[in-house]
């Protein structure tokens, strides 16, 4: 995500912090290549020259120059007008209406409006607690109205039935009245898709809201297609009361144009990423942590909220403790593994770290490759239990049997126990609070080492 951007940050931050001084020159250069870096992420270029112009006026103000970290205070006023452009704080769905409060979703054809309309529904239903109906209004897509179908049934949402021939008017008042009768508390509005903003189209969604009377009107929006997706939003927002933007394929999108330019180019804030083709890739858009992200100074916050949720709390307890006492098993080892699965693999979690991009060539440097997380889990599985609570009695024939069951060779499970001795050393030390091995350069080359 944004990774192109993150690293001319990167570049242009490391560069900046090296200086012992600065003097207005040096600053004006910085500026230089962080408008450069702006423009060719697609960012509109009101917004380039807006952000700039701020930065300037603070950079300037603050006597960035005399200062004697002028690099650091950079990045900070850089950071903070940042978050400013990109809307300052997260914007909350609003669902305070009597039930069944009705949302409807709006776009260009494939932007991703059916499958946002299932990653919502699902997030309402967890974090809100509130029962929600999913219905497809697209009569002329053929298949459209099953696509939804097929989605609900997938992830056990509740779709509202399909009536062959009804017009998307009908379906919208049906569902209006299924919804109070069934008791469900929201009701998702997934919409035809246009190929560009066309006329006889945006005058049918216009009828739809006021039959619908919508709280929410939110425009799905590729990322992928940047300046495009802001365009395309300015244009809906002249017809329609749109009241949020969706960003998806915010996955596959290494410039991040749309999502800088957009609250600040169309007023109306980004509410949600959509970050995958799965339901649970969908996260809130929390302006300062994107900015963390783009800047290159990581998204814990994020990390450790995808990680309280997606892992396995009990596993992490367990493997604490053994920590906490100095023990690292290979069980732990193994659960790390499942963990880092869950996460996306290694690349998933990187992407929420600071300096990233530094860890990431590392990799590709070293040959790291994912396929070693499902490796080691299977050499893991092959060791009886004996063995994975202590690894020292591995001996040479146990190498033979574990290769075996595992389908590898005797050479890749040596590594794998090297591996592991580096490892618990690492978490030994870093259970006493000795974290000086992971130092701003990124994680200690020979830990790479022993991975090739
Ligand atoms: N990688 C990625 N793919 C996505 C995301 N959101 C949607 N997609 C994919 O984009 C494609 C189109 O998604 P749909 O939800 O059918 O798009 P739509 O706007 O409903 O399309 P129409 O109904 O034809 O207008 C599908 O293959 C989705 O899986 C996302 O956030 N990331
Ligand atoms: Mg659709």
């Amino acid at each position: 995500m944004f990774e192109n951007l993150t690293n001319k940050f990167e570049e242009i931050f490391s560069s900046l912090k090296k200086a012992p001084s600065l003097d207005e020159k040096q600053v004006d250069e910085g500026l230089r290549d962080i408008r450069k870096a702006l423009l060719e992420a697609d960012v509109a270029l009101p917004v380039v020259k807006k952000l700039i112009e701020n930065i300037k006026l603070k950079a300037l103000g603050q006597e960035i120059i005399r200062s004697t970290t002028p690099g650091q205070m950079i990045v900070k006023i850089v950071y903070d007008e940042l978050v400013k452009i990109l809307g300052d704080e997260k914007s909350e769905l609003n669902l305070n209406a009597v039930p069944p409060v009705p949302i409807m979703l709006v776009g260009l054809q494939g932007s991703g409006k059916t499958t946002t309309a299932a990653k919502l529904a699902k997030y309402i239903e967890k974090n809100n607690k509130k029962k929600v109906l999913l219905v497809s209004l697209d009569v002329y897509r053929p298949a459209a109205q099953d696509q939804l179908k097929t989605l609900g049934e997938q992830y056990s949402l509740q779709t509202l039935p399909i009536v062959k021939d009804q017009m998307p008017n009908d379906i919208a008042q049906r569902a209006l009245n299924v919804a109070t009768l069934n008791g469900s508390e929201v009701i998702i509005f997934d919409t035809a898709g246009r190929t560009q903003v066309d006329f006889n189209m945006m005058n049918e969604l216009k009828q739809l809201q006021s039959t619908i009377n919508s709280k929410e009107i939110m425009l799905v929006a590729d990322s992928l297609t940047g300046q495009i997706a802001v365009d395309v939003a300015s244009e809906f927002k002249k017809v329609l009361d749109i009241t949020g933007i969706i960003l998806t394929r915010v996955d596959g999108d290494g410039r991040g144009g749309a999502a800088v330019s957009m609250k600040y180019s169309t007023q109306v804030p980004i509410k949600f990423l959509g970050i995958g083709e799965k339901v649970e890739n969908f996260e809130i858009f929390y302006p300062d942590r994107i900015a963390n992200r783009i800047l290159g100074m990581g998204d814990i916050v994020s990390l450790v909220e995808k990680a309280s949720e997606d892992l396995d709390k009990e596993n992490i307890k367990q493997t604490e403790e053994n920590l906490k006492e100095g023990k690292f098993s290979m069980n732990d080892y193994l659960s790390q593994l499942k963990q880092m699965k869950k996460m996306g693999g290694l690349e998933g979690v990187l992407s929420f770290l600071p300096g990233v991009s530094k860890i990431k060539s590392q990799m590709d440097n070293a040959g790291v490759d994912e396929k070693i997380i499902s490796q080691n889990e299977a050499i893991i599985l092959s060791m009886t239990e004996k063995e994975r609570s202590n690894p020292k009695i591995i001996n040479g024939s146990r190498r033979k049997r574990i290769a075996n069951g595992s389908g590898t060779n005797v050479a890749t499970i040596n590594k794998l126990l090297k591996q592991f001795k580096l490892m618990s050393d690492m978490m030994k030390k870093m259970s006493k609070g000795d974290l000086k091995g992971m130092s701003d350069k990124g994680v200690p080359p020979e830990f790479f080492n022993q991975l090739k």
